[in-house]
């Protein structure tokens, strides 16, 4: 296949020097673009676009063709794995994902299924060697999935939620059928992101979005130890190259450590932890990706620098960050602040690499 062009991305995710510190943006492409909301309307429903491999092409590129961003994400979700076990999945105007048949009892668990990723996912494996095709080799695709606790969350309570009231009671009244889920969600996970790499993706990212819902012990035991069933089963290594993964857990910051041990290359930091800290806790373990608090977009560019520089004065010199957003660009920041951000860091880092 087409050589990279850019690999600051990749290099950084594996510790390796680079003449800067790359950048993108979790939710690049999305709702705060009005490209996205044109071509969105074009295909009828968010699932119907994420199913259209030439529309789901097109918005994934709309951030690069306007900001200079280090990697590309496939545009999909995560919850296309649940979604495609038979459980009602559809996104409703306003209020976000919602499963018709949620997961309530250990029967409902035993209705469940791996879904082949060429098969009933086949969608996504063509989107991505679409977007591949169409990259080019100007950066590098990242692909990716949720982590089984945070998909789990959405089948049992049937939406997204505040309280995790039904899935916590699942936790701790019936935690072999919560086990039993997770495991499915854990092979499910591992074979659709191989399958991603076999169609083109060179990095991987899980995300773990409600980890940091739970207790320590929890967190360990319902969460963690199934994304480190995950690793054991990836494939690390694809066209010569190796593929990094990323593992983020919002909230997961007093966990570091810990998520260190999984095998992951590289780890999600949100806002709530200073970067240079995170950094002396894992050494030279991970990378680290983050962490501006994406609220900082609403500030005005200079504002947006200032805060660019902190955090990159906080990693320190040398390679192993890849710049980002603590969490998902909101849907209602000017599109020109993004581009204050990513100009900031490509000005402001290279001092740190010499
Ligand atoms: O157009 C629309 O109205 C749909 C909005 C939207 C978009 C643009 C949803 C619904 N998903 C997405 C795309 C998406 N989702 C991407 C695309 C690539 C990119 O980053 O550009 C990715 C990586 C995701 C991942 C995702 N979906 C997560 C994990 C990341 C995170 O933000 O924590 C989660 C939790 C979801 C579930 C989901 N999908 C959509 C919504 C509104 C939600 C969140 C619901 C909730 O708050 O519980």
């Amino acid at each position: 296949m087409n050589t990279l062009q850019n690999d600051t991305f990749l290099r950084a995710c594996l510790r390796q020097p680079t003449p800067y510190t790359p950048v993108w943006m979790m939710r690049q492409a999305g709702r705060y673009l009005p490209e996205y909301r044109a071509t969105r309307a074009r295909a009828g429903s968010f699932l119907e676009l994420c199913m259209n491999a030439e529309l789901a092409t097109e918005v994934t590129l709309q951030p690069l063709e306007r900001f200079p961003l280090d990697a590309a994400i496939l545009f999909s979700d995560i919850l296309t794995v649940p979604g495609a076990m038979n459980l009602g999945l559809r996104f409703a105007e306003g209020e976000g994902p919602v499963f018709d048949n949620p997961v309530r009892t250990a029967a409902d668990v035993d209705r469940l299924f791996v879904p082949d990723p060429e098969g009933e996912l086949k969608y996504v494996m063509d989107a991505v060697r679409s977007i591949r095709r169409a990259l080019a080799g100007r950066v590098p695709l990242i692909g990716f999935a949720g982590s089984p606790w945070t998909l789990a969350t959405y089948m049992v309570e049937g939406s997204g939620s505040k309280e995790f009231a039904r899935i916590k009671g699942m936790l701790y009244d019936a935690p072999e059928t919560l086990a039993r889920l997770l495991d499915i969600l854990a092979r499910s996970v591992t074979q659709y992101l191989n399958a991603q790499v076999a169609a083109g993706a060179q990095a991987l990212m899980i995300f773990d979005t409600w980890g940091g819902v739970l207790t320590p012990r929890d967190y360990r035991n319902f969460s963690l130890n199934y994304m480190a069933q995950i690793f054991q089963g990836l494939t690390r290594e694809h066209e010569g190259r190796r593929v990094p993964v990323i593992l983020f857990t919002k909230g997961g910051g007093q966990w570091l450590e810990l998520m260190a041990e999984t095998g992951a290359d590289v780890l999600g930091v949100d806002w709530t932890l200073d970067i240079g800290t995170a950094r002396q806790r894992v050494g030279s373990r991970v990378a680290l990706q983050g962490n501006m608090d994406p609220a900082v977009l609403y500030a005005d560019p200079a504002r947006i620098r200032a805060e660019v520089d902190s955090i990159l004065a906080s990693y320190g010199p040398g390679t192993g960050h890849i710049f980002n957003l603590g969490h998902g660009i909101h849907q209602h920041v000017n599109p020109e602040r993004a581009a204050a951000f990513i100009a900031a860091v490509h000005e402001l880092s290279p001092a740190y690499h010499r």
